[in-house]
């Protein structure tokens, strides 16, 4: 009988902007693609997202797994955890692997067996030959051969191995079959079926915030277009939307433009969207090619309209290149996601007044506003740590939609407010019937999305929102570090901050229909007694 392995994909705890669409990361599906080129092994993958993995029906469905592979970002690692100890307490050995474990590994290591750093094939295949006759316990000395990996030997002394170089033949990797998870990994997003396509690996860019690079590496890797085409195949309908992950499509621009060409040769009947930089719109005729491809969206990390952050976080882009490439790309009829981060050391109330007009003027189709979050692996979380500044080490808050550290133009309830602030602005129910009554269809119906993932946002984190209005603290006065808030409402009153926001009545917890004096004021926030969704400046 083959040996089982099980790869499962654990879900955010928190509600996010992706919580809809379950699209699995694709590392799992590689993995259990290079298990199932052994002939002893039998790997399947669990994605959870609309449910729930439940261990003791799996197995009951589907056999004992013989191993476990836990596949984690920071946003799933505690979940992660939960389920490898759960795991562990029949007997089954768990791998943990992924983003969050590799900078973390020792501590992973006290809820695992073994623990794969950075990219896991290598690891992978040397653990598959280790097991030829089944797992071995995870102390044996024999594991010091298996790249990447990190253990504990006999004495219980961590072991971290040296790590393979990165893969050079991308093509030479098993294509994922999400049919290995059992319709979990299904995601359909406006009656099409949605799947993830990786063409390239690494990134040349290495912005602060990011952990990419520290993944996969500076060195841009691609797949062939031979080998991405025979990809495409598969999904040649025009019920399917392909989405390709790669975190810089056209880093390589001759590249870039050869795949596409051969995407319009092949006249694939889908729709695509991919990551791009504004670097992009220095070569306005690749996008029009891309649009022929049957480009829908393209995702663009703007980050700032702050040229001051801009060159903080090195991101090597400028404002010109910003509205630069918004006008290539919209000229073309390609959709824009841009994203916007708020929290960067020059950033204040000013920032995020800007952006949200700059958002609004450039009439992106969508705009998604982040607080920055110090990941670990990127240069941010590593600075903040030494300068003591984060405050929270509860991964679950590590999803880009929670303050977790100190910021310097505001305090964390602030920013917090901020962010809230800016997607209520662009999200009010007005702003979405304005784009109804003015025909941008695509862009209505993603405002009216986020207006509800807004809404459910606020919900969901009431104790979160009270726990940091409570240690809200009002630098440069004379209640400073308190946790007053009618100390800091006054403090805001006297200083009349010229840009400072609003937000909704009901952010914290005070509903429409409850009398103002019950509504706790953040200080930086005006409370505004009307629809939940509006809001105005202070
Ligand atoms: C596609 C994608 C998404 C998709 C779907 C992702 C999902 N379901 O989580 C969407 C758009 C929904 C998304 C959302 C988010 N994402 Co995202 N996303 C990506 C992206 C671009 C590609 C993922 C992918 O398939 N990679 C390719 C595969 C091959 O890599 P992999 O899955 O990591 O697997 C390899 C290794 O990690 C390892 N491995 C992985 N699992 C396992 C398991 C075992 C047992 C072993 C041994 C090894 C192993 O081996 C694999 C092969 O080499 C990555 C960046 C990147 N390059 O990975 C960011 C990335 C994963 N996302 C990130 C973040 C922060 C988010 C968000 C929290 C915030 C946001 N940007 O909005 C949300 C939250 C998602 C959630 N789950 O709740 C970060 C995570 C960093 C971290 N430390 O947490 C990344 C790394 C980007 C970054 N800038 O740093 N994301
Ligand atoms: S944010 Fe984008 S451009 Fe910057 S290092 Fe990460 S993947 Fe590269």
């Amino acid at each position: 009988m083959k040996r089982i392995m099980l790869f499962i994909e654990p879900s955010a705890a928190q509600v996010n902007i992706f919580t809809q669409f379950t699209l699995p990361r694709l590392g799992s599906f590689i993995l259990a693609g290079l298990v199932n080129r052994r002939g002893s092994w039998n790997a399947r993958v669990f994605v959870e997202g609309r449910k729930q993995f439940d261990l003791a029906a799996w197995i009951a469905e589907n056999g004992r797994p013989d191993v476990v592979g836990i596949s984690t970002i920071t946003a799933t690692v505690k979940r992660g955890y939960a389920l490898a100890k759960e795991c562990r307490a029949l007997g089954i050995p768990v791998v943990l692997g992924g983003p969050h474990v590799t900078f973390l590994p020792d501590e992973a290591l006290a809820h695992a067996d073994l623990v794969v750093r950075g990219e896991g094939e290598g690891a992978m295949n040397a653990l598959l030959d280790f097991w030829s006759e089944g797992y071995v316990e995870a102390t044996d000395p024999r594991y010091a051969a298996v790249p990447n990996l990190s253990w504990k030997d006999t004495g219980g002394v961590i072991q971290h191995n040296p790590v393979a170089p990165w893969v050079t033949d991308l093509d030479a990797l098993p294509v994922p079959d999400f049919s290995l998870a059992g319709g979990t990994a299904d995601c359909v997003i406006g009656g099409k079926r949605t799947v993830m396509v990786q063409t390239s690996r690494g990134c040349p860019f290495d912005c602060s915030f990011c952990s990419v690079t520290g993944m996969f590496g500076r060195k841009f890797r691609y797949r062939s277009v031979a080998s991405i085409l025979e990809e495409l195949r598969r999904y040649d309908t025009p019920n399917h939307f392909v989405f390709f992950c790669d975190d810089n499509f056209t880093a390589n621009k001759p590249r870039a433009r050869e795949l596409i060409e051969a995407m319009i040769a092949g006249k694939f009947r889908f729709q695509w969207s991919t990551q791009v930089r504004t670097d992009l719109a220095r070569d306005p005729e690749l996008v029009r090619l891309m649009k022929r491809a049957g480009c829908h969206t393209v995702f663009i990390g703007f980050e700032s309209v702050n040229p001051r952050s801009l060159a903080e976080m090195k991101k090597s882009q400028s404002l010109d290149d910003i509205r630069q490439a918004i006008g290539v790309v919209q000229q073309t009829g390609i959709h824009i996601h841009g994203m916007f981060v708020f929290g960067f050391e020059e950033d204040d109330w000013n920032t995020v007044e800007a952006t949200v007009r700059f958002a609004r003027q450039m009439k992106l189709t969508s705009a998604q506003l982040l607080v920055l979050t110090p990941l670990p692996g990127s240069e941010l979380y590593e600075r903040l740590s030494a300068e003591g500044r984060i405050t929270s080490f509860d991964w679950n808050l590590y999803d880009t939609h929670h303050v977790v550290y100190r910021p310097a133009g505001f305090t964390p309830f602030e920013l917090q407010c901020a962010q809230v602030y800016g997607h209520t602005r662009l999200y009010a129910i007005s702003e979405c019937l304005r784009k109804l009554v003015t025909g941008r269809w695509v862009s209505a119906g993603l405002s009216f999305y986020a207006w509800k993932i807004n809404r459910d946002w606020q919900q969901d984190n009431q104790p979160y929102l009270r726990e940091l209005a409570a240690r809200h603290e009002f630098p440069g006065s004379d209640s400073a570090h308190s946790s007053n808030l009618a100390s800091g409402i006054r403090w805001v009153d006297a200083r009349k901050r010229p840009a400072r926001g609003a937000i909704p009545a009901g952010f914290l917890g005070g509903g429409v229909s409850q009398s103002p004096g019950r509504v706790v004021v953040p200080a930086g926030c005006d409370p505004v007694h009307n629809s939940p969704g509006a809001v105005n400046l202070g």
